[in-house]
């Protein structure tokens, strides 16, 4: 129940009457995956990420395209989606663009109407409403395109109450952490919310995608965060944040800018092979266990330099946070501060061969923003792995 209370804290979520939107959003309903072996994926977010294998579907339910593994962590689904033949939409998918994202999937109060007005904006459909059932009840969906390949699925699963969607049974958590939970060694959840996630598409398209959510969903442009003397200078792509009214929904979308060197989003459009998500933020309530469980569990997160955390101006700006600056240094977990509070961040690497997708674990603390005072050391980290692999 704790989690509920926090979860609009977790995510920066402020007060919003949703029923006077004209496409309504309850919140993620999942994210679904394309990836190359499903079964490994599936064990790799059971033991790295600590999420908790939840349902399943595949040949032995008849299903007979893919094996699609539901693990959840607090609110957060993922559905890893793998081929079981040459022909699977996965198995096409992976060749093209390696393990990726092709669902980000919302709940709203009622599919048709928020279908209808997407379409009526100008939004491609996908799939038009349709009812799927099984013997614990009816989901109602429907899907729309995006960036890339990307689609944002419509759900409405007021009327079911199955382990996941129809068709899919509930499964065994892969991995016992029980020991591991009550030893204190591992936190219960190593996080609870989806935060944000993060599109990279062409040059000179982010205005254009940002206007398709201003006119498909009702979005806002909340931040306008990175100005082009830090596109230039150090990052080499340009991005606005669209949110939705009660803000649980963010999408910040980037594109690549002329720099001093080639472009971390075009060096992502190279290997993902076109736009599609980047990067995903999970909201923690305990930064520091997360990353500690984390890395103890294979995870690779990017260094942030010590000249960062022993910057005074740095020090002055941030003043006192939940633990001692030392203690992120430690970590590599960066620290931004705004008018409404602060902000703690990490970031992955690449989570597959290809460098694409990667995660973010955000803590937030009253502020509402995306950790603008970190891009510097970010983008710098980024740009050193960026050139190891030969691409900058
Ligand atoms: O989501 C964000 O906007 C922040 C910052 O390539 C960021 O996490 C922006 C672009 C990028 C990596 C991180
Ligand atoms: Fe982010």
């Amino acid at each position: 129940m704790v989690d509920t209370i926090n979860e609009a804290q977790l995510v920066g979520a402020v007060e919003h009457d949703i029923n006077a939107d004209d496409f309504p959003i309850k919140g993620w309903d999942h994210i679904r995956f394309y990836v190359g072996n499903a079964k490994q994926a599936a064990h790799y977010y059971s033991t790295a990420f600590g999420m908790t294998l939840e349902a399943y579907r595949g040949p032995e339910q008849g299903f007979r395209e893919h094996a699609e593994y539901m693990l959840r962590s607090g609110g957060v689904r993922f559905v890893l989606a793998g081929g079981i033949t040459a022909d699977s939409a996965a198995t096409k998918h992976y060749a093209a663009h390696g393990d990726g994202v092709i669902e980000v999937a919302l709940e709203v109060p009622n599919v048709d109407d928020n279908y209808a007005f997407a379409i009526k904006q100008g939004a491609v459909g996908v799939e038009e409403p349709h009812d799927l059932t099984d013997e614990y009840g009816t989901v109602r969906v429907a899907a729309i395109a995006t960036y890339g390949e990307t689609r944002h699925v419509l759900v409405d699963r007021s009327r079911y109450n199955g382990p996941f969607l129809p068709g899919y049974v509930a499964a065994k958590p892969i991995v016992d952490r029980t020991a591991a939970i009550k030893d204190g060694r591992e936190p219960k959840r190593f996080f609870q919310a989806l935060d944000h996630v993060v599109g990279n598409v062409e040059e000179g398209k982010m205005l254009d995608w940002v206007t398709f959510y201003q006119k498909v969903m009702g979005f806002t442009n909340i931040v306008e965060f990175v100005d082009d003397d830090i596109a230039t200078e150090y990052s080499a792509l340009m991005s606005k944040v669209v949110a939705n009214g009660t803000r649980k929904v963010k999408f910040p979308i980037n594109e690549p800018a002329e720099g001093r060197k080639k472009s971390q989003i075009d060096e992502y459009l190279e290997f993902y092979g076109g736009p599609g998500v980047q990067h995903m933020a999970l909201a923690t309530n305990d930064i520091l266990a997360s990353v500690d469980a984390m890395r103890a569990n294979g995870v690779e997160f990017l260094d942030a330099p010590d000249s960062y955390y022993d910057d005074p101006e740095m020090r002055e700006r941030i003043g006192t946070v939940r633990v001692p600056i030392e203690e992120l240094k430690k970590r590599s977990i960066l620290v931004d501060r705004d008018e409404d509070g602060y902000l703690l961040q990490i970031f992955t690497k690449p989570q597959q061969d290809r460098p694409s997708v990667f995660y973010e674990l955000i803590e937030r603390h009253g502020s509402l923003s995306f950790g603008k005072g970190n891009f510097k050391a970010l983008f710098e980290a980024i740009e050193k792995e960026q050139a190891k692999r030969g691409n900058l």
